[in-house]
C-alpha cells in the first residue's frame, strides 16, 4: 500500500494531509490549488492540474496547482500496449513494449485507438514529451481518441516504469511519485 502526504508550504512545511486513495477533487477536502510540496510512500502517484484527473500533470513546479491525485497500483513490469491506426481497433496495428518516438516514422499523428495489455502508459502529443498528456491504465480499451480530443496526435509514448520514477526522483532531487 502507499500514501501521499501533501503540505501547504514548500519543503514539507505547514499543514499536512495524508491521502491513501484516488481523490478526484481536492476542493472537497479544502485542499485545492494550495499544495506546495508532497511526500510519496509506497505506490507512485500522479498529480493533476484539474479535477477528475484531467489537465496537465503537475511536476516539480507544483506550487498551488494540484486539484486531483491518482495512485498507480498496477504491476509495472513487462508493459505492453497495442496501438491502432483507426478508431475501434481498425487499420494497421502495432504492439509497443518500450518507450517509442513515433515522430521519427510513418505512424506519427495517425493513432486513433488503443488496448493496454499490461502496465500503465504515458501518451504524449509531441515527440519531446510535451503537449497533451494521457495516462492509459492497465486493461484500458480506448476505442476512439476523439473522446479525449487526441485523434491523430500521438507522437511519443512510454511505459510508466519504476525505473523512470526513480530517475524522475533523482532528477528533481525530491520525493516525487510521478513520471514526468
Ligand atoms: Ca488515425
Ligand atoms: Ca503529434
Amino acid at each position: 500500500m502507499g500514501k501521499i502526504i501533501t503540505y501547504k508550504h514548500a519543503n514539507f512545511q505547514g499543514y499536512s494531509k495524508e491521502f491513501t486513495s484516488d481523490t478526484a477533487n481536492l476542493k472537497n477536502v479544502e485542499w485545492n490549488d494550495c499544495v506546495s510540496s508532497v511526500k510519496v510512500i509506497g505506490w507512485p502517484w500522479v498529480a493533476y492540474e484539474h479535477l477528475n484527473y484531467t489537465g496537465h500533470f503537475v511536476g516539480p513546479e507544483m506550487n498551488d496547482k494540484i486539484t486531483s491525485l491518482q495512485v498507480i497500483t498496477e504491476n509495472l513490469h513487462n508493459p505492453q500496449i497495442i496501438l491502432y491506426e483507426h478508431a475501434h481497433y481498425q487499420g494497421k496495428s502495432m504492439v509497443i513494449k518500450e518507450a517509442t518516438n513515433l515522430g521519427r516514422g510513418h505512424d506519427n499523428d495517425k493513432i486513433s485507438s488503443h488496448k493496454v495489455q499490461r502496465g500503465v502508459w504515458l501518451l504524449c502529443e509531441h515527440s519531446d514529451g510535451s503537449g497533451f498528456h494521457y495516462l492509459a491504465r492497465e486493461h484500458e480499451h480506448l476505442p476512439d481518441y476523439n473522446a479525449i480530443n487526441f485523434n491523430d496526435k500521438l507522437s511519443f509514448l512510454c511505459p510508466f516504469s519504476l525505473a523512470s520514477i526513480v530517475a524522475a526522483r533523482l532528477r528533481f532531487k525530491g520525493p516525487l511519485g510521478y513520471n514526468e
